[in-house]
């Protein structure tokens, strides 16, 4: 079969296990349902719905949408930077930003946990010619600097030049852990002194603000340019933002324009956004709590390993040690009991706490997931 014939189907991150499917079939039994594939899903709020109604819109592609405007303006401000520019989604603040500090056959120097690494389908090799190198990423999410310092390629005809670093926090894949303001401050002071830019990939920087009781901003101070998402924990249905110097957005724009994403009447997202990064921000701490709740709760669970002790933000990994028994299998056999799992490798699944999961839902699914490890 061709590429292009292959049946359509939605697949996990990594591969094979159809979500939809477990939706249906949960619908037609009708039973309440816990959903934490991801902090993706979650939906409009009513004052969300309102605000897009009302939002007053023009054409963004002429800067004259005024909704936008404020977003951005808003944006630029809570992270310290000096300009923002409103996108369709995390991938493509990624890849735009990355377009923009790199030229064809630069380097860019990233976690090899990292979302832009194994997430985002090479899109910056794939459309910019970027030449990734991976550094391994500590359990922490961290990139050890001397690994760092290592990597940095010397000024030789060989070799590619560095251009670009890349940091994510919190780190999806590193268990949600939030990064310390003092280690993006230590890699942006590295960045400076070898003259390469530092991007963070913040897809949930305000779940690393909460946990470390610190402002945004101060995680970003010393970065070039932050991408952050309006659509998973702040629960807009749709978008992301990059922050940096004035300059670095308007050439991000022209970036934004040649891959697509030049949107026209956006003020009528981005008014979900403006209500996202309102009301949105506070309740995230709701989320770790609960998902510590969640990882504690199975924690004695025979067949399963969590560990509490590394849940710091809405993100908790679960790791089977039963002999025989898949990711794939088991989330198969929770969505029969209404709760949703994203499997993430072949023993492993993902759950992620989100608005409106309450603790006593939380509860609700770890006895769910006892039972079904106890049939
Ligand atoms: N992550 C999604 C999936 O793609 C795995 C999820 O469910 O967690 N950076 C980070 C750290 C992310 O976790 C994600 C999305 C993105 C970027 C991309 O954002 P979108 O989905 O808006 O392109």
């Amino acid at each position: 079969m061709g590429r292009t014939d292959r049946k359509p189907a939605v697949v996990s991150a990594e591969g094979q296990f159809n979500e939809n499917e477990i939706l249906f079939r949960t619908k037609e039994k009708k039973m309440k349902q816990i959903d934490l594939r991801s902090d993706t899903i979650t939906l409009p709020t009513t004052a969300m719905r309102r605000a897009m109604a009302d939002a007053e819109v023009g054409d963004d592609v002429f800067g004259e949408d005024s909704t936008v405007n404020r977003l951005e303006a808003m944006a630029a401000e809570r992270l310290g930077k000096e300009a923002a520019l409103f996108v369709v989604s995390g991938t493509m603040g990624n890849l735009v930003s990355v377009l923009t500090h790199c030229g064809r056959g630069d380097e860019m120097l990233l976690g090899d946990r990292s979302h832009t690494f194994v997430y985002e389908q090479g899109g910056s090799a794939g459309l910019g010619g970027i030449h990734p190198r991976t550094i391994p990423n500590q359990p922490d999410g961290t990139l050890d600097l001397d690994d760092l310092e290592e990597a940095i390629r010397p000024d030789n005809i060989h070799f590619p030049r560095t251009r670009l670093i890349v940091l994510e926090n919190t780190h999806n894949r590193c268990s949600g852990s939030p990064l310390p303001s003092e280690y993006m401050r230590r890699v942006g002071t590295f960045a400076r002194r070898h003259g390469v830019k530092l991007h963070v990939d913040g897809a949930r920087i305000f779940n690393a603000a909460a946990a470390l009781a610190c402002e945004a901003s101060e995680l970003v101070a010393e970065a070039d340019s932050v991408t952050f998402c309006l659509s998973k924990g702040l629960a807009a249905p749709v978008g992301s933002v990059v922050c940096g110097t004035r300059d670095f957005i308007a050439e991000a724009r022209r970036a934004r324009k040649a891959v697509g994403g030049g949107m026209r009447q956006a003020g009528v997202i981005a008014a979900a956004g403006i209500v996202a990064m309102t009301e949105m921000v506070d309740r995230l701490a709701d989320d770790h709590v609960n998902a510590r709740r969640f990882a504690a709760g199975l924690s004695d669970i025979r067949g399963l390993s969590v560990d509490p002790a590394i849940v710091r933000t809405n993100i908790v990994y679960i790791d089977i040690l039963r002999e025989g028994l898949t990711s794939q299998d088991l989330a198969q056999r929770l969505a029969g009991k209404g709760v949703l799992l994203l499997p993430t490798a072949s023993r492993q699944l993902r759950a992620v706490t989100h608005h409106p999961i309450a603790g006593k839902d939380v509860d609700g699914a770890v006895d769910q997931i006892r039972q079904a490890m106890a049939e």
